[in-house]
């Protein structure tokens, strides 16, 4: 069978990296519909060797639109994708917009894609610092339980799109050469406090909440519990941006329900779907985002127990924040789909 596929958001960072999957996994493509802003609508886009011009996103793109993929920021997705699923469209949605929403499925393939059956139009792929953090951390659960999550983020610039990588570039750039780095865009575009990202870390990601909390750091404990199923898990974050173009890196502190051995948590993750376990300390071989970056994996490493508390384990969490992060796990809902 083959499907009438759009990508809203199509020029931006994720949206390049959705085409790059959907060409390359060859998958069941009878119409390409790619779809923008109107700033970027007319735009020329490659797609299996053909152009493909960029059109502006209306309510009535969709008609006749089998899947969406959205990733064009939380207010197109809640201004059209209800449009969408009026035409019928099963739409795959990368932003924060209904993440949280009770009758949205929020899916990681190698933990619930069983939830996508329980659709009603809209299927949110979660943040990336939370896609790769739980990705990994499934097996766990699955076998001794978890109750409670200690993380702490190391994240890469592209995770705030395309214009905070050429921040970081020419930031770099500016103050090698001795010259203002002039921040323009980090820690959040549209408030006005800026800092610098080259040669600094930030740990500011998103808006402040009420709770002194970031919003990348709420998004991380919220959408862990729905994910997991588990309203029980205690999750603290603290998320902080990193002078790195692609890979978020993670260091997590896990506190299983019961004992464990860890060879057997080797093995598990080894053994377990989208992980690689990179964990040889003697070789100096550990996860690094510029081994990650590019890759569809979740990378794993710095398996240590705990010093204080026998059931608590340290681990090292990489991915590429832009692939796993988003469009490939968004594009791997979507093969589910095709699959019927
Ligand atoms: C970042 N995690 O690295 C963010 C980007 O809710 O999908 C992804 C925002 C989101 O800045």
């Amino acid at each position: 069978k083959l499907f009438n596929v759009a990508v809203v958001g199509a020029t931006g960072a994720v949206g390049e990296q959705i085409l790059n999957l959907l060409e390359t996994r060859n998958f069941p493509i009878r119409e390409l519909k790619l779809l923008s802003s109107p700033r970027s609508a007319g735009t020329k886009l490659t797609f299996k060797g053909q152009e493909v011009t960029v059109e502006e996103a209306t309510p009535d793109s969709f008609k006749g639109v089998d899947i969406a993929l959205f990733s064009a920021g939380g207010d197109v997705t809640k201004a059209l994708a209800p449009h969408a699923v009026k035409h019928g469209t099963i739409c795959i949605d990368n932003t924060n917009a209904y993440r949280m929403d009770p009758n949205t499925p929020l899916v990681v393939p190698e933990v619930n894609i069983e939830k996508v059956s329980e659709h009603q139009g809209i299927i949110a792929n979660p943040n990336c610092s939370t896609i790769q953090m739980v990705a990994a951390l499934k097996p766990l659960q699955d076998q001794y339980g978890i109750s409670r999550i200690i993380v702490s983020t190391y994240q890469a610039v592209s995770g705030a799109g395309a214009r905070a990588i050429d921040e970081l570039l020419r930031q770099t750039r500016a103050s090698l050469q001795g010259e203002p780095v002039n921040p323009d865009i980090l820690p959040v575009g549209g408030l006005p406090v800026k800092h610098q990202i080259a040669f600094n870390a930030i740990p500011q990601i998103d808006k402040f909440q009420d709770n002194g909390y970031t919003l990348e750091e709420m998004k991380m404990v919220r959408e862990t519990k729905k994910i997991m199923n588990d309203e029980s898990i205690e999750v603290t974050a603290t998320c902080v941006r990193i002078p790195v173009v692609y890979g978020h890196s993670e260091s997590v502190y896990v506190e299983l329900k019961n004992n464990y051995d860890l060879e057997d948590v080797k093995q598990l993750l080894a053994n377990a779907p989208g992980i690689t376990l990179v964990d040889d300390p003697a070789n100096q071989q550990y996860p690094l985002a510029t081994d990650a970056a590019g890759k569809p994996d979740v990378f794993v490493g710095r398996l240590r127990r705990d010093l204080g508390h026998e059931r608590g384990l340290n681990l090292w969490i990489v991915s590429d924040n832009l692939l796993k992060g988003a469009a490939w796990n968004a594009v791997q809902i979507a093969e589910h789909i095709a699959k019927g």
